[in-house]
């Protein structure tokens, strides 16, 4: 490991444009990132902090479709709230930009050409799946049908939501593609595939071998992916939506969106400065670092450093690659789907200017090791118990004494005792304790320790009670006061990375501007950052209360979700059945004639959706029935069928059309009829009773 670089890169996965960002993303990418990022700012350090919107893939067109809108729309719509987001919780990126941006397509088509021309992947038809009735290719996404492995309707082609299985289109039961509801086909296509397998030897020099200090769960995802041996993956899709690919006879084909998404790290530090992007990207003196979720390591950690190997020319590689695993909220996992989230738009509308007490909660609680709960209880105890019993209170009394004994002057340490210097004597300890746990990225623990610096002063202030001295000795109060302010001005700082706001106000409050220069890291512990005479500003609370109707609000809110959950699935699960009938005679059911029969021609009824003209083999005669089915089968699929019909029911004309009886249906979890036909062997006619 080279520990001589001069400057690093850190690059924030980009969030998809396709919906709003919650806490989870914040908890496992944007407050970590952020807070090194700060930190390294705050040791004078070269740091470039990179982000955007991911504007491609099947999640944003699947977007579009659900709201009827163009992938455009979608991600012009989404890119502005996540934007304002990050903006409003401070995550200070030095550019979020965007892949729909034309810089982009221009990086990322030079990117691949230059790849295809050096010849670095292999071209290979395969057999995809297509919709017939929509013309296009159907991303494993959308196929949905049932799930083989726990019976979920709507499972996708990738992955069943409810039980998390990973599936492939196969696999589903009853398969059918979103778009038009058609059964899918197989259909040739060709692709453009990055030879991972060749790769593979060296990826695991590279990180089994040189990187073994990566986080466990990274450094055993790629182990596990690396031991089961690498596939070429393609890196193409049929696609409206997306970079187009820049090869002749490629039309109606774009870029995998992640082989185009992590070049966005690229083409977003070209569209910042475009003159010295290089520097950042091609030096061995910069360390880049990639903070991502758990569900992109393989991405960050074995496709795309394989892209930079195969491109070449310089490009560096990832130094550490810091994911964490997920945030749930309240026991159960975030879903955009389930509108099972805390969205950060509407955290900012409830708690206004309380940015930082999520900062703090979702650090504190942060899933670095392994998946985590967030629960609004836990955030009150954290706010109520920490942020201002401990910090609050602390800077608070200091403040406020302060201004009560010397007019908010600073007081001389004229005579300080053994437990000033054995209290300022622990700071050291505690400063190297959060850099070295940052370094480590184990922000949890650097969080601790900041707050162990507020328990020190705390503590300090508890047991010194210059409240009470003051009645007799004002030398003393006037030391114990100065030693305590040192400690609010450290605590300044090292809270900056970590609470940025509540840090800008402490500094207010002590008004650091007076001073003539901005803290840095190197004055936490140092012996006097502010110096007697010193004129303080007025006190301000850090930190406010969080009631319980705060807190009850937030649980309703999440309870509501519930229950339109739980309604959703019910209907779908068809748990809501049909009431029972009243009853009725034997006379009344014989009065039926229900019998069974063969379809022998079928066709569309035109001009309508959902009728079909069904002639019908009754073993009595051959007649014609209207029935609503075209919804669930095509006549093809129902020429042949074996099926029951209600033989005497009164003729009706519909369309034009006379009918004569009644096919009979059963009406499915999700809505959907199917057809009740008898077992093999039965003969048309046959009386069902
Ligand atoms: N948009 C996936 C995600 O949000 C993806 C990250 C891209 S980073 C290059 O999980
Ligand atoms: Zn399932």
């Amino acid at each position: 490991m080279n520990n001589n670089y001069k400057r690093t890169l850190v690059t924030c996965a980009l969030p998809y444009a396709n919906g709003p960002v919650h806490i989870g993303h914040l908890a496992g990418v944007y407050v970590p990132a952020d807070i090194y990022v700060r930190y390294l700012r705050m040791r004078g350090r070269e740091v470039l902090f990179i982000c955007g919107s991911d504007e491609h893939g099947v999640p944003i067109t699947i977007k579009a479709r659900q709201l009827g809108c163009s992938p455009q729309d979608v991600v012009d719509k989404y890119h502005t709230i996540i934007k304002d987001s990050f903006a409003q919780f401070g995550i200070g990126f030095d550019i979020y930009s965007r892949t729909s941006s034309k810089i982009h397509y221009k990086t990322a088509s030079e990117f691949f050409r230059k790849l295809y021309d050096e010849g670095k992947f292999i071209e290979k038809e395969s057999e995809q799946y297509y919709d017939e009735q929509a013309k296009t290719f159907l991303a494993d996404r959308y196929i949905v049908g049932t799930c083989p492995k726990c019976g979920a309707e709507g499972a996708y082609g990738d992955q069943c939501e409810k039980c998390g299985s990973t599936l492939s289109p196969d696999e589903l039961i009853n398969p059918h593609s979103s778009i038009s509801g058609s059964l899918p086909v197989k259909k040739k296509t060709k692709h453009w595939y990055l030879p991972l397998d060749q790769y593979e030897p060296w990826l695991k020099q590279w990180i089994l071998e040189e990187h073994k200090e990566w986080k466990p769960n990274v450094y055993g995802q790629c182990k596990s992916w690396l031991d089961g041996g690498l596939q070429p993956r393609a890196v193409s899709r049929d696609l409206d939506w997306g970079v187009p690919v820049p090869v002749e006879g490629a039309e109606g084909k774009v870029l995998y969106v992640w082989f185009d998404a992590p070049i966005g790290y690229i083409s977003n530090t070209i569209e910042l400065i475009p003159d010295q992007w290089e520097k950042w990207w091609k030096s061995p003196d910069t360390k880049m670092v990639h903070f991502i979720g758990k569900d992109n390591i393989v991405f960050h950690c074995i496709v795309f450093p394989s892209m930079l190997k195969a491109y070449g020319d310089g490009f560096i590689l990832p130094e550490n690659v810091p994911a964490n695993e997920f945030l749930n909220l309240e026991g159960d996992k975030i879903s955009t789907s389930r509108n099972w989230a805390v969205w950060l738009h509407e955290y900012l509308a409830d708690f206004p200017g309380q940015q930082d007490v999520l900062r703090y909660v979702l650090c504190a609680n942060a899933p670095e090791t392994k998946d985590n709960d967030f629960t609004w209880k836990d955030f009150q105890t954290r706010n109520n118990s920490e942020l201002v019993a401990i910090f609050g209170n602390f800077v608070n009394r200091a403040v406020v004494l302060t201004h009560k004994y010397f007019d908010g002057k600073v007081p001389q340490n004229k005579k300080p005792e053994q437990i000033d210097t054995d209290t300022l004597g622990q700071i050291p300890a505690i400063k190297a304790a959060i850099e070295d746990n940052i370094e480590h990225y184990k922000f949890r623990e650097a969080l601790k320790e900041a707050m162990n610096l507020a328990r020190l002063g705390n503590k300090y202030l508890t047991d010194t009670e210059p409240w009470k001295v003051a009645k007799s000795d004002m030398e003393r109060t006037a030391s114990i006061l100065n030693v305590s302010l040192q400690i609010c001005a450290d605590l300044a700082v090292a809270f900056a990375p970590f609470l940025p706001f509540s840090a800008d106000r402490l500094n207010r409050i002590l008004n650091i501007e007076a001073i003539g220069r901005k803290l840095t890291w190197d004055d936490l512990g140092s012996a006097e950052i502010l110096s007697a005479g010193h004129i303080l500003n007025a006190a301000e609370l850090l930190f406010s209360k969080v009631e319980d109707e705060q807190i009850d609000a937030q649980l309703a809110k999440l309870n509501a979700e519930k229950a339109a959950n739980k309604a959703a699935a019910d209907a779908a699960r068809g748990t809501q059945i049909a009431s029972a009938k009243e009853s009725c005679t034997f006379e009344d059911f014989s009065k039926m004639d229900i019998r069974t029969a063969k379809v022998i021609e079928a066709e569309r009824v035109p001009k309508t959706d959902k009728l079909l003209k069904l002639r019908i083999d009754t073993g009595l005669d051959v007649r014609v029935i209207v029935s609503g089915i075209a919804e669930y089968y095509t006549p093809e699929q129902m020429v042949g069928k074996q099926i029951c019909i209600l033989a005497n029911l009164q003729p009706r004309v519909i369309r034009g059309i006379e009918s004569k009886g009644m096919i009979l249906m059963a009406k499915q979890e999700d809505g959907k009829m199917r057809l009740v036909s008898p077992e093999e062997g039965v003969i048309s006619g046959s009386q069902v009773g």
